[in-house]
């Protein structure tokens, strides 16, 4: 008997969708590496480091009110040109498409850094805005990029075993349950499906920094949580591929069209 919680490490994407069919999530290895991860980390922590000097540090929703511990940078796919690569990874790419289907859309992409003394956040399914009942299948697809180890101490993803299969949100007494950490290597993606119950961990080490980039897909019937066709980095769309276009809403099948026809 395979008592497993959270599934080795993959490049093998066959095994990568059963993965995520029967744990909910699924780790590909060393997907960044050398320079191109230390470039992409440098920038996370550069455009961190902006916004805390021009006093636009934010947190998010799901963070405890009380707890400023933890640094959200939203959009980071305007703030430098790394993060297209993240977003529009060909395997990332591949997971929207295998668990999602095809159009789907780029919901956000942003980061979160959680440093020495970092607190947890509520435990929750990214899918939070979808009505109850819950469809059969998941609507959404969170694509975490590790720039940093993830590791219990630091406050890597924690996530509730088989929540996927519930198929609903956590009440409130559920937020005591047990959870474990997804603790992966810097430059690996770990693949969760919209319904999996998570959260950041606590970060208890003295001095280790814990950034994570979260890419967010959804099937194209879900508004995005970022305006796109507010805040986009006007060259992200202008050297776009197909792919990227039709995630970023610009190349669209019935819904978002202006004057009856896909803009792009
Ligand atoms: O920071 C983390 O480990 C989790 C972040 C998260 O759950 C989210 O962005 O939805
Ligand atoms: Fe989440």
């Amino acid at each position: 008997m395979d008592n497993r919680l959270v599934p080795p490490p993959t490049l093998d994407t066959d095994e990568g969708r059963n993965n995520i069919a029967r744990f909910g999530l699924t780790i590909v290895p060393g997907v960044l590496g050398g320079d191109r991860l230390k470039r992409t980390r440098e920038a996370l922590y550069r455009a961190a480091e902006s916004d805390r000097a021009r006093g636009r540090m934010q947190k998010f929703g799901l963070d405890y009110p009380t707890d400023d511990s933890n640094q959200r940078i939203w959009n980071v796919l305007s703030r430098d040109p790394l993060f297209e690569d993240l977003a529009f990874h060909p395997m990332a790419v591949a997971y929207v498409k295998a668990v999602l289907g095809w159009p789907a859309l780029l919901g956000n992409i942003s980061a979160n850094i959680t440093g020495p003394g970092g607190g947890e956040m509520v435990l929750h399914a990214d899918q939070i805005f979808v009505p109850e009942p819950w469809p059969a299948a998941p609507q959404g697809l969170n694509v975490a990029w590790c720039l940093d180890d993830f590791t219990e101490a630091n406050g890597a993803t924690r996530f509730v075993p088989g929540s996927h299969s519930r198929n609903r949100p956590p009440t409130q007494s559920e937020q005591a349950l047990e959870t474990i950490a997804i603790e992966a290597e810097a430059g690996s993606m770990v693949v969760f499906e919209s319904r999996v119950w998570h959260k950041t961990g606590n970060n208890g080490t003295p001095s280790e920094y814990r950034a994570g980039v979260f890419a967010w897909y959804t099937k194209p019937i879900y508004r995005t949580q970022e305006n796109w066709f507010l805040s986009l980095r006007p060259e992200v769309r202008q050297f776009a591929s197909d792919d990227a276009l039709v995630l970023l809403g610009y190349k669209t099948v019935g819904l978002g069209l202006v004057n009856g026809a896909s803009p792009a």
